[in-house]
């Protein structure tokens, strides 16, 4: 018999700790079956193309973006329990439930170059304890729950409360569970980087990419593959199902502002998700979750995948 995700919910619910956050999830689950819709008929609602806008990060919006954004910002208004959202689309933090507990945050639509082109984007959030502004900047260990939604062939929401990792898919109106704790393959000789950014690269990537491009004649003695999807709910998820190792790190163009992407709503809950599932997330130098933040919209350098490949390139940067 299939389980639904409320059905699990319930379940982390009468762990106290994770109460509150199980129900947040509940809403995030909500809104993103809200937006799988949007996205599925965006072409003949006419919301495709740009906005005209561009938000904190410079980044042109899309009509879905700023859609998306409302549609998650709604329902965190409707839980009592959020004191906080951040969103990638707000330039500052939003102040909802004045008794509130939590911060939610969360990029709402993310990959969305990819959406005139009709491949893969997602939604990703992370469930923090927050009462005041200040505890918004907390490093990834403090998360207790994380996850990201899919929107591709199938729409899927990859969930964790940090003991495990689960796969669910979104059939009808709810989510069903898929895959229960999910831990990522070591095998899989594949690498994920935008490699149009290389005379930017710092030395160890240099090496770690030209080491795995020499395939089974170079030092790391196996052929590789390369997957390039352009949208990091991609990428995850698929080293979630085969392992593989994906690399976004700061390089000479990037490094000011500390990398491309950001630490608060899209490395961390990657780097809890892929941790949990027994992968490695490291910045190249140091373990993700423990990056103290100093900005809810901070950038960084980001590889995460399985865990001998992260370690092997965490020995490249180290010279
Ligand atoms: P996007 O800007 O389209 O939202 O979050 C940033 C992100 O997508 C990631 O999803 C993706 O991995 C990366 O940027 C794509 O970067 P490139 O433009 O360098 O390909």
């Amino acid at each position: 018999m299939s389980t639904t995700l409320s059905a699990y919910l319930a379940k982390i619910a009468t762990n106290p700790k994770l109460a509150v956050a199980a129900s947040i999830v509940a809403d995030v689950a909500a809104a993103s079956a809200e937006l799988a819709h949007v996205l599925r008929t965006a072409p003949i609602a006419g919301l495709s193309g740009t906005a005209g806008t561009t938000n904190v990060q410079g980044e042109a919006q899309k009509p879905l973006d700023i859609e998306a954004n409302r549609i998650f910002i709604e329902r965190c208004r409707a839980n009592p329990a959020i004191a906080w959202a951040v969103s990638e689309e707000e330039d500052h933090p939003i102040r909802l439930a004045a008794g509130g507990t939590h911060g939610l945050l969360f990029d709402p639509l993310d990959g969305s170059s990819n959406l005139d082109v009709n491949v893969t984007v997602g939604s990703i959030f992370s469930i923090i304890p927050a009462t005041a502004e200040a505890d918004l900047l907390q490093p990834g260990s403090a998360q207790l729950a994380a996850g990201f939604v899919a929107y591709g062939p199938a729409t899927s929401l990859v969930l964790t409360f940090g003991e495990t990792v689960e796969l669910f898919v979104l059939s009808g109106p709810q989510f069903e569970l898929v895959e229960a704790e999910i831990r990522i393959p070591e095998d899989m000789p594949e690498f994920s980087i935008n490699t149009s950014r290389e005379r930017f690269w710092n030395a160890g990537t240099r090496r770690y990419i030209g080491d795995c491009l020499a395939g089974e004649l170079g030092p790391l003695g196996q052929r590789y593959n390369m997957r390039w999807v352009g949208s990091m709910v991609a990428e995850v998820l698929r080293i979630l199902g085969r392992g593989g190792i994906f690399l976004y790190p700061s390089d000479s163009e990037t490094a000011k502002r500390g990398g491309r992407l950001r630490l608060l709503y899209e490395a961390n809950p990657m780097s809890l998700i892929v941790s949990t599932a027994g992968g490695g997330a490291t910045t190249g130098q140091l373990d993700l979750l423990a990056v103290p933040p100093t900005d809810i919209h901070q950038r960084i350098s980001v590889v995460l995948g399985s865990r001998r490949q992260v370690d092997e390139y965490v020995g490249y940067v180290a010279g």
